[in-house]
């Protein structure tokens, strides 16, 4: 008997050998090296920051990971010194007139990507929630618990846009389903994604990367250089402001 038993063994240490080994094996294929398969966030029910596979062109930043939204139920909510909160509904929100711009994201990490976005301009919100006079800017608040803040100055810039299209289609889940900020002449983190609540505030306030690292909380790009994305990362100079191609 026991001469089988140590058999037994043997092929089971072996079994759990070679499994390992094959398991590693089909890590070190799928994509990037070892990585990819580990990518808990692909096809998940949750999203979160990534720069593989499609995003190597046009990378994605997510301060915290968080459930997918699902877009029949989401609605805006817009609260705060205004005549007229609202909570209104992505349908509500496409059937405000339509803008369009083709503009860049500048992270401060160095990296550029460029888009064609659609949305609407925050001047038709404010036509319907009517800010009270002590308004001064507004909170952005989105799904991952990031929070962001812009002057109601900056809201109604010309190049301020509520963007819930990009390349001609709904925004996918990582850059913002079902809708984002793009301010081409602030870095990207002055561009809040995923959002959930708008509020009205008397008082300027701070957004999460502003509180997390070294960044202005004003966020207007700096001379200096970056690393297009779309032009293989080559360093180029930039004057600060809007990136313009
Ligand atoms: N909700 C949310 N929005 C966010 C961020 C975030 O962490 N959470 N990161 C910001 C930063 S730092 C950048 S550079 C841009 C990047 O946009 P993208 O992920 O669509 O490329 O999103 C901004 N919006
Ligand atoms: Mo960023």
């Amino acid at each position: 008997m026991r001469p089988l038993k140590n058999i037994q063994r043997r092929t089971f240490i072996t079994k759990c050998f070679w499994g390992t080994v094959g398991f590693f094996l089909t890590l070190l294929q799928s994509g990037r090296p070892g990585f990819s398969a580990l990518n808990f966030w692909r096809s998940s029910e949750y999203v979160g920051k990534t720069r593989d596979g499609v995003y190597e062109k046009f990378y994605i930043q997510y301060y915290k990971s968080f459930k997918r939204i699902q877009g029949a139920s989401w609605q805006l909510k817009i609260s705060g010194l205004c005549l007229n909160p609202q909570i209104i509904s992505l349908d509500g929100l496409k059937a405000l007139p339509l803008k369009k711009q083709v503009s860049r994201i500048k992270c401060v990490e160095c990296w550029s990507a460029k888009a064609r976005w659609a949305g609407f301009s925050m001047i038709h919100l404010e036509k319907m929630v009517q800010p009270l006079p002590e308004a001064v800017g507004v909170i952005f608040r989105c799904a991952d618990t990031y929070v962001e803040y812009l002057s109601l100055e900056d809201c109604q810039h010309e190049r301020t846009l509520l963007a819930h299209t990009m390349n001609d289609k709904a925004l996918t889940d990582e850059h913002g389903f079902p809708l984002r900020v793009i301010i081409p002449y602030k870095y990207g983190y002055k561009s809040p994604k995923a959002i959930l609540e708008i509020e009205y505030v008397d008082t300027p306030g701070r957004g999460t990367w502003n509180r997390i690292g070294p960044y202005s909380v004003d966020g207007t790009i700096l001379p200096g250089y970056d690393h297009p994305l779309d032009r293989g990362k080559k360093r180029r100079r930039i004057t600060g402001g809007e990136i313009f191609d």
